[in-house]
């Protein structure tokens, strides 16, 4: 059992009263929450929060908050044959437990199989999820195969940037990426050779990418900075105005304040492991001052 406080890892709690880790570090201070590995706040010494949690997120005990850097595992999006299952699987609605406190700060929280979660996905699985906060914020999610028979899931860290206006962000880096658009009413002229700027609902899943993504803001927010190992694919999603009115935990206005880019490996891009095989995702972000 881990001791804490550490001189850089506290236990706090979240508005729901869920327990909370807090980091602290030279550079600034992030909280991550044990109901699934949930990143609810990064905040960066000098500047503010990083990252977006909805005003009407729920904290109840076992809900997914919106926002933050929600653990996505191990399917993406709806469920492909059970209807009854959460979208985006079990993982952000399990409890971790926290394994280790290590240099950084960093804390590694880890979630294994039991008979719920082979209920609804039949194999076994060790998860570990390391949160590391140095100059940047870094999150690597880990999944072992500790059964005896293969599997393929998907995953996803499904960050929402708090963005100064959805309309003066832009994305960079995915230019003549192979994507399919999932909006139901999507900007009718963009332009695929150029970076993603957002005039209408936008859920794209890219595949092939490459591992830095930019995401500008508005130019006294500066940049921020993406590098992955492990992601075939990303996600870019803004709800506008339509899916964000009929969404739950989002506020009718939110969706200028967020642009979700994901690291991910899902759809025909999931991940296959034999038994005893290991595989992580890894992201870094960085803040780039504006230039
Ligand atoms: O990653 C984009 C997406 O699949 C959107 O289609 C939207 O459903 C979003 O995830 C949020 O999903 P959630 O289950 O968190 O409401």
């Amino acid at each position: 059992m881990i001791q804490l406080p550490t001189d850089s890892v506290a236990q706090v709690t979240d508005p729901g009263g869920r327990p909370l880790l807090e980091l602290q570090g030279p550079e600034g201070t992030a909280r991550v929450g044990l109901l699934g590995a949930h990143v609810q706040s990064w905040v960066v010494k000098g500047e503010d929060e990083q990252l977006f949690m909805s005003s009407k997120a729920s904290y109840e005990a076992g809900v997914a908050s919106r926002g933050g850097i929600p653990v996505v595992f191990p399917w993406f999006g709806g469920h492909s044959t059970r209807t009854d299952l959460a979208a985006h699987g079990f993982a952000r609605t399990s409890v971790w437990e926290l394994a280790e406190v290590g240099p950084g700060p960093s804390v590694t929280l880890v979630l294994r199989d039991d008979e719920g979660t082979r209920a609804q996905w039949p194999h076994s699985f060790l998860a570990k999820y390391t949160v590391t906060l140095g100059d940047g914020l870094q999150v690597a999610l880990s999944i072992t195969n500790t059964g005896d028979e293969p599997f393929t899931y998907e995953e996803a860290l499904h960050t929402y940037f708090k963005v100064g206006a959805t309309e003066e962000a832009s994305v960079h880096g995915l230019e003549n990426v192979h994507f399919t658009e999932f909006a139901k009413s999507p900007a009718p002229d963009s332009d695929p050779t150029g970076p993603i700027y957002f005039s209408a609902e936008t859920d794209r899943v890219y595949q092939g990418v490459p591992d830095t993504i930019q995401l500008r803001s508005h130019p006294r927010r500066g940049f921020m900075e993406l590098k992955t190992k492990g992601a075939d694919s990303a996600i870019v999603w803004n709800p506008w105005t339509e899916k964000a009115a009929a969404m739950s935990q989002m506020q009718d206005d939110e969706w200028e304040e967020f642009i979700c880019v994901e690291s991910a490996n899902c759809k025909a891009f999931g991940v296959g492991l034999e038994p005893g095989q290991e595989h992580s995702l890894e992201l870094t972000l960085t803040r780039l001052k504006p230039v």
